[in-house]
Order: structure tokens, then C-alpha cells, then sequence
């Protein structure tokens, strides 16, 4: 039978119990491999890298030239998945798209032990899954007209034809409807969903296109995490 004097003898133990379990994580973790584009252009494998360091794990990044089409031959290691970056390789099982590593990154490597990428509500948690898979399938646009060598190479493009700017008026108009004034996380505290809006915006912001101001900060605000700060270094 355990006896306890006050809270910090509960504290303690607390603390002491933590300590052993991120101890015994750290010593079984098996290897972790990312495959990124050489270039670290990809907003997808950018996802999943902010995952991987937001999570505090360690794991070996490998990229792999799509210009040269390696990618699209036998032999590469996510030829038999779709051929695309980011593949996620973890215990001899590899994956690919993003948010399906998202997830599956939040499942095997789950909250409270490891840092949470997915807010706690489970509407919340939805809402963040359907934004995720929203950037993922609409603004086609965008991605198009403002490719990400804007976001992570600074390069600058000529302005949005008519359809793009029809995306983008969407992409803000939901933006703000999803992000009322003042709020800096999609859901109070932040999660993968901020950034990914925010690459998305920030093809617009980077870029000089006319973003409201509010966004703007948002996206900044977004852009100093220092999973970010990490990626963005690789990308120069
Ligand atoms: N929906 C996928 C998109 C992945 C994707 O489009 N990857 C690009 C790089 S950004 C790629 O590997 N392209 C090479 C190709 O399609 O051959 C995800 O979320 O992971």
C-alpha cells in the first residue's frame, strides 16, 4: 500500500514514472526513415517532417531526385507504393501520402506519452482531418500557379489568372470563416492542420498576392515553429 504526505509526493512519482516511460521509448525506438524530393520542395514530405520533429523523434531523412524520374523506376523503396514522396518507413512497413502518415504517426507514437499532432475533441480532430484532406484535393489552382519553389525557394510568379484568383478568394474566404480575429490555431492550441493552411496561404503571401492582414500574421505566426524553422533550412 502506497501512502502520499501532500500533491508533491504525487508530483514526484508522476514526473519519475514519465521519465522511465520516455527512457524505455527512447532505447526500443527502431529506426525511422523519411524520404523527402532532393530538393525539399514537397509541401507533403513538409508535412511530415513538421510531424516527425513535433513528435520529438529521431529518424533519417533520404531524398530521392524526381527529376530524374528515380522515383517512377523498380528498386526505389516507394516504386511498389504510389512512387511519390513522402514515404514513411518504420519497423520494416512503409507508407505513403502524407496525412495517412500523419495519422498513423499520431497512432503508433500517441498522445499524452508524445506530443500531440491532432486536437483532443474528436469534432475538432475531424474538422482538422477534413482541412488536411481539403488542401490535399482542391485549389488545384494554387498549387499550380503558385508552385512551392515560391514558399521554400523564393521564387516569384506572374499574377493569378482568372481561376486562380477565384481559388484564392476561396481559400481566404474560408480561411477566415475557419480562423475568426485573434485566433493564431485552427483549434486553440496548434496541430499538423495550421501547417498545412499555412504553406497553402503562404503561396499567396510569399508570393506579394493580396492576402488580408490577419492571414498574413497567421501564417507568420505559423512559420516560426521551429519544426518549420528545421525544414526551411534544408529547403535553401
Ligand atoms: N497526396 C500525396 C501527394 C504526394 C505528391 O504529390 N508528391 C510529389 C512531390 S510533392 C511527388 O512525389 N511527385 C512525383 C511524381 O508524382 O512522380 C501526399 O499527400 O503525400
Amino acid at each position: 500500500m502506497l501512502f502520499f504526505t501532500d500533491d508533491s509526493d504525487i508530483f514526484l512519482i508522476y514526473v519519475q514514472l514519465t521519465v522511465i516511460v520516455l527512457a524505455e521509448n527512447s532505447m526500443s525506438l527502431p529506426a525511422i526513415t523519411l524520404w523527402s524530393d532532393s530538393r525539399f520542395f514537397s509541401p507533403y514530405v513538409f508535412s511530415v517532417f513538421v510531424a516527425l520533429k513535433e513528435k520529438g523523434l529521431a529518424f533519417t531523412l533520404k531524398t530521392i531526385d524526381l527529376e530524374s524520374g528515380k522515383n517512377a523506376m523498380p528498386g526505389w523503396e516507394g516504386y511498389y507504393l504510389t512512387r511519390r514522396v513522402p514515404v514513411l518507413e518504420y519497423e520494416g512497413f512503409r507508407l505513403s501520402e502524407s496525412s495517412a502518415i500523419d495519422e498513423y504517426l499520431e497512432e503508433v507514437f500517441a498522445p499524452p506519452v508524445w506530443a500531440r499532432l491532432y486536437p483532443y475533441d474528436i469534432n475538432k480532430r475531424a474538422l482538422a482531418r477534413q482541412i488536411q484532406a481539403w488542401l490535399r484535393s482542391d485549389l488545384a489552382v494554387i498549387r499550380e500557379e503558385r508552385p512551392t519553389s515560391v514558399v521554400f525557394g523564393g521564387e516569384k510568379k506572374t499574377a493569378l489568372s482568372d481561376n486562380g484568383r477565384m481559388a484564392a478568394e476561396k481559400l481566404i474566404t474560408t480561411a477566415q470563416k475557419l480562423l475568426p480575429q485573434g485566433q493564431i490555431n485552427l483549434f486553440g492550441e496548434w496541430s499538423i492542420a495550421d501547417t498545412d493552411l499555412a504553406v497553402m496561404l503562404n503561396r499567396l503571401i510569399l508570393n506579394g498576392d493580396e492576402v488580408p492582414e490577419r492571414l498574413k500574421e497567421y501564417a507568420a505566426f505559423q512559420w516560426q515553429r521551429s519544426s518549420v524553422q528545421l525544414w526551411l533550412k534544408l529547403s535553401v
